[in-house]
This record gives C-alpha cells, sequence and structure tokens, in this order.
C-alpha cells in the first residue's frame, strides 16, 4: 500500500476508534498499546494468552483483563497484530456481557475500566470451549461435508477439550464426566447457560441485521464460600462468533483475518456500528495535531 493512503487508513481508523464512547480515553492507548502495556509492569501478570492478558485486580478475587490487538488463527500458526481489535473487543464484550446480565445470565464482568481492559471477578475456568451453532460452518462444515450456511435442525452444542497443544480437540460427554472436567450438575448448567447466551446473541444480531451462524464461551466457576456458581466467562467478541450480515452474507468475524477477506478492524467496527457503539457514519477528524 503506498505510504500515503496507509497513513490516511490509519488515520481513519483512529478517529473512528476514537469516536468510542469511552471515559479517560487516551489516544495512545489505541496508537500505542506497547505505551500502556509497559505502564502497568507494576501491576502482577497472571496469564498471557493470544488475545488477551490478565493481571492481579486491585481487590482479591478480581482480575483485570488487557484486550491485545495481536490475532491468531489456526492454533496461532496465522498470527497478526491488528490495529485497534483490542479496543474494539474489550467495548463488545461489555456491550454483550452486559447485555446477558440485564437478563439474569451471569458473567464474571464487573465493569470496563479503559480503552483496553476490563475488571472481571477471578474464576476457575473449566478446560472447555463450549461451541453453540446455528448454521453450519468452520470444522462443522469440514468434519460433516455440510455446505457452510446450511441452517441446522435445531442449536447444536459442541464441547471442545482446551488444550493448545492438541488443537483443542472435540470431545463428547462422555469424556467431560470421566476425566472429571466437569461433573453432571455442572454439564446441565452449562448447557443451559449456553443455550440463553444463543437466544440473547442470535436476537441481539437479528435486530441490526445480522446472523449468528455460532460461537465459542468459555466458563468459569466463581466461588462463594462453598458455594460454587457457574458464570459466562472470557469474552463475546467477533473473535469468538461468526457473524454474517443478513442481506448480503458478508462475514463481520474473525473469519475476515482466517481467510484473508479484507480488513478486520473494518468488520468489527461494523458490527459495533450498528449496535450503536460507533456513530453510524464514519467521523471524518482532523489528524491529531491540527
Ligand atoms: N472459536 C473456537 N475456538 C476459538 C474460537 N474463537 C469459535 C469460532 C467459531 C466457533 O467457535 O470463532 O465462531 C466454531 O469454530 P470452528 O472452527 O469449530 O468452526
Amino acid at each position: 500500500m503506498p505510504l500515503r493512503s496507509a497513513a490516511r487508513k490509519r488515520r481513519a481508523r483512529l478517529a473512528t476508534l476514537m469516536a468510542l464512547h469511552y471515559s479517560g480515553a487516551r489516544w495512545w492507548m489505541i496508537h500505542c498499546p506497547d505505551l500502556e502495556r509497559r505502564s502497568m509492569a507494576r501491576r502482577k501478570k497472571i496469564y498471557e494468552g493470544k488475545a488477551k492478558i490478565l493481571y492481579e485486580g486491585p481487590e482479591p478475587g478480581t482480575i483485570v483483563q488487557y484486550f491485545k490487538d495481536d490475532a491468531t488463527a489456526f492454533n496461532a500458526q496465522k498470527k497478526d497484530v491488528v490495529d485497534g481489535k483490542g479496543v474494539l473487543n474489550n467495548r463488545l464484550s461489555e456491550y454483550f456481557m452486559t447485555g446477558l446480565i440485564n437478563i439474569g445470565v451471569p458473567t464474571h464482568f464487573i465493569r470496563r475500566l479503559n480503552m483496553r481492559e476490563q475488571l472481571v471477578r477471578s474464576c476457575e475456568i473449566i478446560p472447555l470451549e463450549i461451541i453453540v451453532r446455528n448454521f453450519a460452518a468452520g470444522s462443522l462444515s469440514e468434519r460433516l461435508g455440510i455446505e457452510e450456511g446450511t441452517q441446522l435442525p435445531r442449536p447444536i452444542v459442541e464441547f471442545c477439550y482446551k488444550d493448545d497443544d492438541l488443537g483443542d480437540p472435540l470431545v463428547s460427554e462422555e469424556h467431560i464426566a470421566a476425566f472429571g472436567w466437569a461433573s453432571q450438575q455442572d454439564m446441565d448448567d452449562i448447557l443451559s447457560l449456553a443455550l440463553r447466551v444463543n437466544d440473547y446473541l442470535s436476537g441481539v444480531m437479528y435486530g441490526v441485521g445480522i446472523k449468528l451462524v455460532d460461537f465459542k464461551i468459555e466458563i468459569g466457576r466463581v466461588f462463594d464460600g462453598d458455594f460454587q456458581r457457574l458464570v459466562v466467562a472470557d469474552e463475546i467478541s467477533p473473535d469468538s462468533c461468526r457473524l454474517w450480515d443478513i442481506e448480503t452474507g458478508r462475514k463481520l468475524d474473525k473469519d475476515v483475518f482466517r481467510r484473508d477477506l479484507g480488513d478486520l478492524t473494518d468488520a468489527y467496527s461494523e458490527v459495533a456500528r450498528r449496535l450503536g457503539l460507533l456513530p453510524q457514519t464514519a467521523v471524518v477528524k482532523p489528524t491529531l495535531i491540527n
């Protein structure tokens, strides 16, 4: 890309992200995520994953989730840094988690702290990826030879064992019970949470002209004294869902990155815009200097 058009694109993207309604927004948090990360060096890092870093929270039982711009696919065989992705996912995940809490679905989310961070309850993550599918796509289409986009007779819930070295293999409830990853009661609760998230997310997306093809959630155990309850944890964002425009079929999720279909932040910004988290029209703002 010629230098000038790359700079223009970067400026336009920055202007768009600046328009996100953040309290305490600082431009360098979008522009220089490394700078921000360095400023947090005193905070204790608990874990660094592919797309997020977890830091010790300000009070016991809390964690700060930092959203990176790193994009990975195919178990990190494909990698890139996508400017602004972390900012968008932080905001979008806040939106979905808050919506779930409002309809009585428990989540780990407490509040967003800034452009890239949110405060969450610390929980013990059940080592399963819970996938809900409404239409065939991705690995289900490959595995069963069903054309992508085919409507499934009913939502199908799948479980993968969370292990990067093994490539998160598909497992059955038999494996989960036999290896003690979750109890029968947990599984009943997980299934019910997954389907409630599906109802909520499908509805919200349908309302803005987007089809929820499938998504992945993670579930955590929160302990209140001796009492354990399950909450939706991790994140809900276009990194973890398949979202297709109902009219055009345009992909508005991480498949844009996985399959080299265009600009990932454009796609995620479109989701944020439709949900009212970004202005409807691109904000034409001068550079930060003038
Ligand atoms: N997913 C699974 N592991 C990581 C993620 N993000 C999500 C995908 C997709 C759904 O789970 O983003 O929305 C199903 O993925 P697949 O690859 O099994 O078809």
